[in-house]
């Protein structure tokens, strides 16, 4: 081996940085005040710092959104794409650079409505990304439209009287789809230890603590309707 070679191979060692969870955000989050995505960052990055993934080797793809807006504050590569077709974005870039930890977030309108058929193809196509869905029951961007998931009775601009289906539960509907060897599905950010990083598969994850701050009785409501759920 030339001393070249092994001057390089020393520089490398030598610089091994560990990141901190601050490491791994650009710039300050623009979302209202109170929002739940600020929690779903800082759980994000604090999970990144502790599988001490490397900025230069992942990717954060998102559609439209509020929580869409997460790509911009990570550091990393980003796509902040459109509204519904994030899941193709970030499942062909993970075909195209299989070596890339790629992430997906999306909220409940980008993902159960208008982006309903890619995910459920994407549990199908099982291409080992970690999908984050920031369920806020409404459309928060467009400001209080109902969605898929918003819950039976609540008025919104698109429903004054209510609506009057019942909701869609995102969890249920994926756990239909699911085949255990290849799909794990986690509901909160402390049971996640980056499973996608060590086993080749999709990941879902459900953030609990995600909710529009400018809808607070949505909020209370969903609150209301979680607290009924048995664990
Ligand atoms: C094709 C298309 N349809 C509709 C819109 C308008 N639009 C932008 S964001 C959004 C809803 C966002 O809600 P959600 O996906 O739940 O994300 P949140 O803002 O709540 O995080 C809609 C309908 C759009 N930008 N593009
Ligand atoms: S509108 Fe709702 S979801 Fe969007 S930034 Fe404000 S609080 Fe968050």
């Amino acid at each position: 081996m030339s001393s070249l070679a092994i001057s390089l191979l020393d520089l490398e060692a030598d610089n091994a940085v560990c990141l901190e969870a601050d490491d791994y955000q650009t710039r300050a989050g623009k979302w209202c005040a109170g929002c739940g995505d600020f929690g779903a960052l800082n759980a994000v990055k604090r999970l990144l710092a502790k599988e001490q993934l490397q900025p230069e080797k992942m990717a954060f793809v998102s559609g439209i959104g509020c929580s869409s807006r997460f790509p911009h504050y990570v550091n990393a590569y980003g796509f902040h794409g459109i509204h519904g077709r994030a899941l193709p974005i970030a499942t062909g870039l993970k075909l195209a650079r299989p070596e890339l930890d790629v992430f997906v977030v999306m909220g409940d309108g980008d993902c159960t409505s208008i982006g309903a058929g890619h995910w459920i193809h994407a549990t199908r196509y099982n291409t080992n990304m970690t999908v984050l869905l920031l369920d806020n029951n409404i459309y928060g961007l467009t400001k209080n439209q109902t969605s898929p998931t918003t819950p039976m009775g609540y008025k919104s601009n698109t429903s004054p009287r209510g609506s009057v289906l019942p909701a869609l539960d995102p969890l249920q509907t994926t756990l239909f789809r699911m085949h255990r060897s290849w799909l794990k599905l986690l509901t909160g950010y402390q049971r996640i230890s980056m499973p996608h990083c060590r086993r080749p598969m999709h990941t879902m994850v459900f953030p609990l603590s995600a909710s529009c701050n400018v809808v607070p009785s949505l909020h209370r409501m969903c609150l209301r309707i979680r607290s009924k759920i048995p664990t």
